[in-house]
């Protein structure tokens, strides 16, 4: 039988960790979910024409170019996924906007909070044409994620009181572990602020249904200096003797207020010896607490302060049920997901949205909320008066 759906042409511009991440993504969603549109691996753009075939082969991508600008003006690329660091995620972002073409973007989703700005303006412009554009914060696609921002919704934990947010990793510990352009400000931004204290606080805004509005922050650089990388693949690497400066934060420790009035509090740190991607968020509520830890991606607790004080606890609720989110499609329950499902659920719910020439989220307007908060902790961190002295 022929396939009637309209193909979805897609061009990937970069192609490591995030990138592979993402091939992973719109190889398998079409393999487990009915999409309203048929996603074509279309083309992979990277800056050196031999790595770039090479991981068009491994990853499943037809073609190769080393020109995003010449792929963007292509008649025959319907969208553009932009797994780059985030220095060039603005140029790309409006560039292919402009051209007509949707734009997934990974996140942060972009490194300053102009060119966040910017790619806003030019994500609603092309909005009026029908073109849609999206971040990438994948963790708002994680099956637990989803349920709870569900029961935040139906009232389960009453109203929001206070939300602790983490987001701890430890590739950073070892004070040898070499420079990656993860930490050159030039390059990323920030460091564990906009790699993922972005998604604390975009999960944050997500699970609540409320924004921050105001923020108290400290950033912190811990070691000033690593070896330059002789190699690296995703997060590792190995390094000589040369060294080269450190110009982002190691950690990042903020206080929020959200928009209903709650107190927040939030850690980004990739020196947290023995937590590998724990991000945790715990939601306390005027009847009851959610927690979750990605470490244990398939579980969301939660704890109901009606019960009976003697049987009461937290429940840990196995997410692996046909009636959570995205689950029927996949296994039976208890068999569990893993990191890149996230990936295949971003490329499933953007495939809906255009299909329903719809706004997906999270949108721009979106990215540019955890933006904004980003540029307020860097400013507050700047700024000691925050800091009241002790006398100690
Ligand atoms: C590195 O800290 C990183 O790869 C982030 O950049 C990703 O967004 C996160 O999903 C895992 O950790």
């Amino acid at each position: 039988m022929s396939d009637t759906r309209a193909p979805l042409r897609v061009a990937m511009v970069g192609y490591a960790f995030m990138g592979r991440a993402h091939s992973q993504g719109w190889r398998t969603a079409p393999r487990f979910f009915d999409l309203p549109v048929d996603p074509e691996m279309a083309v992979l753009v990277g800056r050196t024409q031999s790595s770039a075939e090479e991981a068009a082969r491994t990853l499943g991508w037809a073609e190769v170019s080393t020109d995003w600008r010449e792929v963007i003006e292509r008649d025959d690329i319907d969208l553009v996924d932009i797994c780059t660091p985030g220095h060039t995620h603005a140029e790309i972002a409006v560039a292919a906007l402009r051209a007509g073409k949707h734009v997934l973007v990974e996140k942060p989703m972009a490194n300053t909070l102009a060119e966040a700005e910017e790619m806003t303006r030019a994500a609603q412009e092309a909005a009026s044409n029908g073109v849609l554009s999206m971040v990438g914060f994948t963790y708002r696609r994680v099956p637990a994620v989803q349920l709870a921002r569900q029961l935040v919704a139906e009232g389960r934990i009453g109203e929001v009181r206070q939300v602790r947010a983490q987001y701890l990793q430890d590739w950073l510990a070892d004070a040898d572990a070499p420079l990656s352009w993860r930490l050159d400000k030039e390059k990323a931004g920030s460091g564990a602020l906009g790699d993922i204290g972005a998604h604390i606080v975009d999960l944050t805004h997500f699970i609540t249904g409320q924004r921050v509005t105001g923020v108290a922050g400290m950033l912190d650089t811990f070691v000033t200096e690593r070896p330059v990388a002789e190699s690296f693949s995703g997060l590792h690497g190995t390094g000589g003797s040369e060294r080269g400066p450190v110009t982002v934060d190691d950690a990042a420790l903020f206080l929020g207020r959200l928009s209903g009035g709650a107190p927040a509090t939030f850690e980004a740190t990739r020196y947290a010896w023995g937590r590998k991607n724990a991000m945790r968020i715990e939601v306390s509520g005027s009847t009851g607490s959610l927690a979750f830890d990605f470490e244990e991606m398939n579980v969301l607790s939660l704890f109901d302060g009606t019960d009976d004080p003697r049987t009461a606890g937290f429940r840990r609720i196995l997410v692996t049920e046909p009636d959570h989110p995205y689950i029927e499609h996949w296994w039976p329950a208890g068999h569990g997901l893993g990191y890149e499902h996230g990936f295949t659920h971003q490329v499933v719910d953007l495939c809906e949205a255009v299909a329903a020439g719809e706004q997906p989220r999270p949108s721009f307007e979106d990215g540019l909320a955890v933006q904004r908060v980003l540029d307020a902790v860097e400013r507050s961190s700047a700024d000691r008066s925050v800091m009241t002295e002790t006398g100690g």
